[in-house]
């Protein structure tokens, strides 16, 4: 099967201040000193690197003591959810190197925009140790990074980051897949909200294949887009040590080739966030490297070609 070539825009998030650590303000670098971009040209796409994004804090914006860095996390949204758009809007795909995952606020919502300018629903795969579904009124810690699913479906407003009228996601378009550590107060919001969670326990007991055969065709069936969100600590820490936030019990290396390949041969992903990369934690690039070989699945890259599915 050939590899379907494809315009990709990367555009650099260095944000690490919705993760209250620093570190993964190196991400970008370090995904692009791993050679995403290269990566990607070996397999026939084209590829424009925007360089990074940079912001200075939003003086509109309130401080917030449950939000924290509310004023600089705002700029960052505003000018990725732009970027984001712009790049979707001329027919490129829109891939995000950050950075933490605050910036989802701004990739998901310019996604969210595009996506309702051409009449389709949006859907975001989310796969994460967490579910990130906090907003400033629930937040344990107050970090950002910690609420991007709550803010891209309304349900985390604290000031006029974008535009009341924003297109929003519906929470029951997200997938989350991988989850193992939930809040008590996320717990009851993503259920009252209709997330749909596939926790490390449903991929034991199903197998990861099956939860994604399950996802592509729902999203198949409402002819929708699909952002594809990917956070470091998704990943088993053995294999992607270089995150804040480690949480045993992850995605293997095979489960989580297996799930590229499967979106790459749904041909349903629009964008993608690589997120949450700490290169100052990393052991010798070995996270930034899985990343980058994980970004190759999901363009195109195989080990054998597979007979294409039935219609
Ligand atoms: N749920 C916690 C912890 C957390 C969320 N995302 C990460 N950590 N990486 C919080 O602070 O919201
Ligand atoms: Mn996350
Ligand atoms: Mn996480």
């Amino acid at each position: 099967m050939e590899v379907q070539s494809r315009s990709v825009t990367l555009i650099g998030v260095p944000v690490e201040e919705g993760s209250g650590r620093r570190g993964a303000a190196m991400g970008p670098a370090a995904l692009r000193i791993a050679g995403v971009d290269q990566a990607l040209i070996d397999l026939g796409h084209d590829v424009r690197d925007e360089g990074d994004i940079h912001v200075v804090p939003a003086r509109d914006l309130p401080n917030h003591p449950k939000a924290h860095n509310l004023r600089l996390i705002g700029a960052y949204t505003r000018a990725l959810e732009a970027s984001t758009y712009d790049a979707a809007a001329a027919g490129r795909f829109p891939l995000i190197l950050g950075g933490d995952h605050s910036l989802s606020m701004g990739s998901v919502s310019g996604m969210a925009r595009y996506a309702a300018e051409k009449g389709r629903p949006l859907f975001v795969l989310w796969l994460d140790a967490h579910s990130d579904f906090n907003s400033p009124a629930t937040s344990p810690s107050g970090n950002m990074h910690g609420m991007p699913v709550a803010f891209f479906s309304g349900q985390a407003e604290v000031a006029e980051i974008l535009p009341k009228d924003r297109p929003l996601v519906d929470p029951r378009n997200v997938f989350q897949v991988g989850i193992r550590s939930v809040d008590p107060s996320e717990r009851v919001e993503i259920q009252k909200h209709g997330v749909n969670v596939f926790d490390m326990r449903s991929i034991d007991e199903q197998g990861i294949a099956a939860t994604m055969r399950h996802i592509v065709s729902t999203i198949e069936r409402a002819n929708g887009l699909l952002h594809v969100s990917l956070d470091v600590d998704f990943l088993d820490p053995d294999i992607a040590p270089g995150v804040g936030t480690t949480v045993p019990g992850g995605a293997t290396f095979r489960e989580a080739h297996l799930v590229m390949e499967m979106l790459s041969d749904s041909g349903l992903v629009s964008s993608l966030d690589l997120v949450e990369l700490n290169p100052f934690l990393d052991d010798r690039g070995k996270s930034a490297r899985v990343l980058v070989e994980l970004t190759a699945s999901l363009f195109g890259r195989r080990i054998f070609d597979r007979p294409t599915r039935a219609a």
